[in-house]
């Protein structure tokens, strides 16, 4: 495969798809946004945006959302000079965008995952990194693109959820730099934050508090687990987002060790959220071929949630606890 350079590839690409990756987040909605404005801006090309599933109703506020289209809007035989992966760590996160990104003439990823090995022309991927938003930062600041206010705000927003609200450990002084600069370019954190975090309806609220009410623990409470059937999201009327923060809320909890949310797919087919304080669990994924980062990981599992949690149960115990 040829490596070519980022802004030289995107004079020459007459179409340009942006890709986001399934069940999107602020960083992968949010570096998408800011990435079609900068080259709009730059290079006065109109990049298209793809989702692979619905928009979650926090990131509406964002400009341009309404610009993004769904993967069954997309026509299958047509053929981009350049496609853009964001925050997309495998080709599996994109389903049957990835028809579009097989046969694009130009491949780039930008991403932040440790695990990601998706062949590209070109390679932006630095796991030291926040969030894909961050690393966007860097490569627009590197090649002088210009910014804006909605750029700001779209990167800002990236940045802000994928660590947490400055939270996680992916936060270090440059992650807070960056976001300084942002502010400075006109990204609102107060106004961001509370569309990101305080727009939760109340059966959101409701269905949270019944898990974590039926939250299981083990061993001595440093394993902490809930499962999520469909049944029960049907049950509050909710989508595919209700299950967003959960881990991290029984993860708060003093003795936690590990949180795990096993989420029903379908019968016997579980996708697992994982975080820990400290063992690795990217590593723990990365046998169901699943992957993330550290202290934040994820993978889908076939069987009972019994026996995945026995399973998960076990390897957590290999790593000393
Ligand atoms: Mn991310």
């Amino acid at each position: 495969m040829e490596f070519l350079k980022l802004d030289d590839s995107i004079k020459i690409s007459k179409n340009i798809l942006i890709i986001s990756h399934v069940n999107p987040d602020g960083d992968t909605l949010g570096s998408m946004l800011a990435l079609k404005e900068l080259i709009y801006k730059q290079y006065k090309r109109k990049p298209e945006m793809m989702v692979i599933s619905k928009i979650p109703k926090a990131y509406q506020f964002l400009k341009g959302v309404n610009d993004i289209k769904h993967l069954s809007q997309f026509d299958n035989s047509m053929i981009y000079d350049m496609v853009i992966l964001v925050d997309v760590a495998a080709l599996d996160r994109i389903f049957d965008a990835k028809i579009f990104y097989d046969k694009a003439k130009i491949k780039v990823v930008i991403d932040h995952h440790k695990t990601n090995d998706i062949k590209a022309n070109i390679r932006i991927v630095e796991s030291s990194a926040s969030s894909t938003g961050e690393v966007l930062f860097k490569v627009a600041e590197n090649h002088g693109w210009q910014f804006d206010e909605n750029i700001a705000e779209a990167i800002y927003t990236a940045i802000l959820t994928d660590t947490g609200g400055f939270r996680f450990d992916n936060t270090k002084e440059l992650t807070l730099k960056i976001a300084s600069k942002l502010v400075g370019m006109g990204a609102n954190p107060q106004l961001i934050y509370k569309n990101c975090y305080e727009q939760k309806s109340k059966n959101f609220v409701m269905f949270q508090a019944y898990c974590v009410n039926k939250a299981e623990y083990f061993n001595n409470n440093k394993i902490a687990s809930i499962t999520v059937y469909k049944k029960d999201i049907e049950k509050f009327g909710g989508g595919e987002d209700f299950t967003e923060g959960l881990v991290e809320m029984v993860r708060s909890i003093e003795t936690t060790e590990v949180a795990i949310v096993l989420k029903e797919i379908d019968k016997n087919l579980f996708k697992i959220s994982m975080r820990s304080k400290n063992i690795d669990v990217a590593e723990i994924c990365s046998i169901y071929n699943g992957g993330g980062h550290k202290y934040a990981a994820g993978c889908v599992i076939k069987g009972s949630a019994k026996d995945i949690i026995k399973k998960l149960t076990n390897e957590i115990q290999k790593q000393g606890i």
